[in-house]
């Protein structure tokens, strides 16, 4: 017979017989019967052992077996009100898979979660909790909207490598490893190589993969290993080209979440705010202006902190009731490592360069690149990066580039931020950071 799942169990007919297979959650001996709850992908469902049925023996056998073991059951599915799902099992026989150890070193249906270390040490039984498995349930689904946005607009998903020669976001985060002869690094963004195939026309290009910063401190919305959405987009006419296609997509893939993921979101409490075009827009200089007038003290260098951030998140929350705005027009000192970015026409200490803010916190950052080389070398050599460190980047530009722009957004902080998670980490599977190499 064909294990079914407990919630197709209950399309079947009262008595039919089926074979049903889990986790063993909780069993509750009352002496000449037993219930127990059996936990699988779907749903927990009960299985009623009868002492004059099963005889002693067997009857202690099974009401013994270790909490969490893998069991199989096949049985009488029986109509009942008394279990949510409607239903119960009478087994004709239960089968231990694989027994769990004793005792457990997380427990699975505790009310008190423990302590996060502990459980990211046991994450595959953490993971067993329900409220877990939603984050990660929905976190696929965010990720699905955003395929699926991609492809309508025409873009083309594409993997570029994760170990490089040069990095795309300053020195100081770039992560070493030994490559045969020589010394290389993990991509901190793909930056580079997505404005290398705006040279090569494909005009549209997006990728979801791993980028790597060596984080020299803990936060709460940084790790080492973080998933970034990236895209990049060929003829545009400036950065509001790049914004408008990031409000779209950020629209249509929480739009997408809620019609799929509103079981999940409900059971996690959560509601979620679909923002509507346009999202507001602040620049830079407006933002400090805001700061100021809260009472927010500057030293020399004003940088919006993450102080700062959750002010103006608030402020923005309560003026304009949404959870989104873009911060515009940095200066082009904030921006210093982004060698690339376009500077405005205008005003060179300006730059076309933006953030997305969900709930106070950097979702997104993005803009319009530099695509004349003269100029690009120029923005180069202010900073003192050396020309020959990014020959390859380089040679791109020479050959015929279209203008182009686009943006990276941190894939794990959209779920924190959406289902407003305390720590980055509960949206990763298996985090790494400054003190996390393992499982
Ligand atoms: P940036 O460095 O701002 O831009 O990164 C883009 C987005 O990635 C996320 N992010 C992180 N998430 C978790 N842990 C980290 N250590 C971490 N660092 C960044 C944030 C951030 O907004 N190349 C540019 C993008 C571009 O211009 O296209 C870049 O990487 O959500």
């Amino acid at each position: 017979m064909k294990r079914i799942h407990s919630t197709d169990a209950v399309n079947l007919e009262d008595g039919e017989k089926c074979k049903l297979a889990g986790w063993l959650q909780e069993v509750k001996n009352l002496g000449g019967i037993a219930f127990l709850k059996v936990r699988d992908r779907e749903d927990v469902f009960q299985v009623v052992l009868v002492k004059k049925e099963t005889g002693e023996d067997e009857f202690e056998d099974i009401v013994n077996i270790p909490r969490e073991s893998v069991i199989e059951i096949e049985g009488k599915k029986t109509d009942t009100d008394q279990t949510d799902l409607g239903y119960e099992v009478h087994p004709i026989s239960i089968k231990v898979v694989c027994e769990a150890e004793k005792p457990l070193p997380l427990g699975v249906v505790d009310k008190v979660d423990a302590e996060l270390p502990t459980r990211l040490d046991n994450r595959f039984l953490d993971l067993r909790k329900k409220d877990k498995r939603n984050i990660f349930e929905l976190r696929n689904l965010l990720i699905e909207g955003m395929r699926d946005f991609f492809s309508q607009e025409g873009f083309l998903e594409v993997s570029t490598p994760k170990v490089v020669a040069a990095g795309a976001e300053g020195g100081a985060t770039l992560f070493d490893v030994d490559y045969y002869e020589e010394k290389a690094h993990l991509a901190q963004s793909p930056q580079l190589f997505k404005q290398i195939l705006m040279s090569a026309g494909f005009e549209r290009v997006y990728e979801i993969a791993p980028a790597y910063r060596a984080e020299d401190f803990d936060t709460i919305r940084h790790t080492s290993e973080f998933i970034s959405v990236d895209f990049e987009m060929s003829f545009i006419d400036g950065s509001e080209d790049i914004m408008d296609m990031t409000s779209y997509m950020v629209s249509h893939t929480l739009s997408h979440v809620k019609e799929h993921g509103n079981k999940q979101l409900e059971e996690l409490d959560v509601e979620l705010e679909v923002p509507e075009h346009p999202i507001k827009k602040i620049t830079h200089r407006g933002c400090i202006e805001i700061l100021q007038d809260l009472g927010k003290e500057w030293e020399d260098r004003p940088e919006i902190d993450t102080e700062a951030e959750k002010m103006l998140g608030d402020y923005v929350k309560e003026n304009h009731d949404t959870d989104f705005f873009y911060i515009t027009e940095f200066p082009t000192r904030l921006k210093e490592s982004t060698f690339y970015a376009m500077r405005k026409e205008y005003d060179p200490s300006l730059t076309t360069y933006f953030d997305l803010e969900y709930k106070g916190q950097e979702l997104v950052s993005g803009g319009q690149r530099e695509h004349r080389y003269d100029v690009l070398i120029k923005q180069m050599d202010e900073i003192g990066l050396e020309e020959e460190d990014f020959e390859d980047y380089l040679k791109a530009f020479k050959y015929g580039m279209p203008t182009h722009g686009g943006i990276g957004l941190g894939l794990d902080r959209f779920v924190q931020q959406m289902l407003d998670l305390s720590n980055i980490r509960e949206a990763i599977l298996f985090p790494r950071d400054t003190s996390r190499l393992r499982p």
